[in-house]
């Protein structure tokens, strides 16, 4: 039975924090939670904004278009959580599209790790000098331009909790992933066997597990090679 001695704490800071609430509370990502196998602790900025309009952002000092997250919530917000929770040493991870793209080996090392602390960009940007004193490593995850990091944590919390062991029900459902093997995974099909004359492949239905393995790999192998020919290189340099 899982304890607060091994769950995951994940601390998000977010100048947008209800555009996590509902994916943070679905499916697998509730379900882990309550099991206790993590606990996602969501900041809202704005409360760590003290002047009388809480205001998070201002203006870009040397111009241009688009706002800046001001500086002194953020200090005051790492200063609290790190005062608050047991956090010595732990990374705090920026989501920004400047970051490293986000993949399934870079899944798999944070799900070892006991805190995440996530920093979602916002705007613009982020004044320099948050990233100087609290930010140790960036993640983007994907080339294209979010509105803010927001979503991309989600992305990212989502990839990593499903590996928590007893996320997921079937054990070895996530050692079977895409990626996860560094190949694309197979086709599947469910009942019935045959729909609108589709046919389920034969050897699907045969009972032979040796003749399915091989008929499945060889399925992810060519389907690697077709769509993904990057990581089909990537796969015969390691394997
Ligand atoms: Cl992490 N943030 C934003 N704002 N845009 C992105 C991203 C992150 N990753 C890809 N695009």
């Amino acid at each position: 039975m899982a304890t607060t001695d091994n769950r995951m704490n994940i601390h998000v800071v977010a100048a947008c924090p209800r555009l996590l609430d509902s994916p943070l509370n679905e499916s697998i990502l509730k379900r882990a939670q309550e099991r206790d196998l993590v606990k996602i602790h969501v900041h809202d900025l704005r409360t760590y904004a003290h002047d009388k309009h809480h205001q998070i952002d201002d203006y870009d000092f040397g111009g241009g278009p688009g706002m800046i997250l001001k500086p002194e919530p953020l200090f005051l917000c790492f200063e609290d959580l790190f005062q608050r929770f047991d956090l010595q040493g732990t990374p705090v991870t920026l989501l920004t599209p400047a970051g490293p793209v986000f993949d399934q080996k870079k899944a798999i090392q944070l799900s070892l790790r006991k805190n995440l602390i996530l920093l979602c960009g916002h705007y613009k940007g982020i004044d320099e000098r948050v990233l100087e004193a609290f930010v140790t490593e960036e993640l983007s995850i994907g080339d294209y331009v979010l509105t803010g990091g927001e979503i991309a944590a989600v992305v990212v919390i989502d990839a990593v909790v499903r590996l928590l062991p007893g996320a997921i029900n079937d054990i070895d459902s996530a050692e079977g992933d895409s990626f996860q093997s560094g190949l694309l995974d197979f086709p599947h099909y469910t009942r019935p066997s045959e729909l609108r004359g589709r046919k389920v492949p034969e050897i699907l239905l045969s009972g032979d597990h040796q003749k399915i393995n091989d008929w499945r790999r060889e399925q992810s192998l060519q389907r690697t090679r077709e769509r993904r020919p990057d990581l089909y290189a990537e796969y015969l340099e390691n394997n």
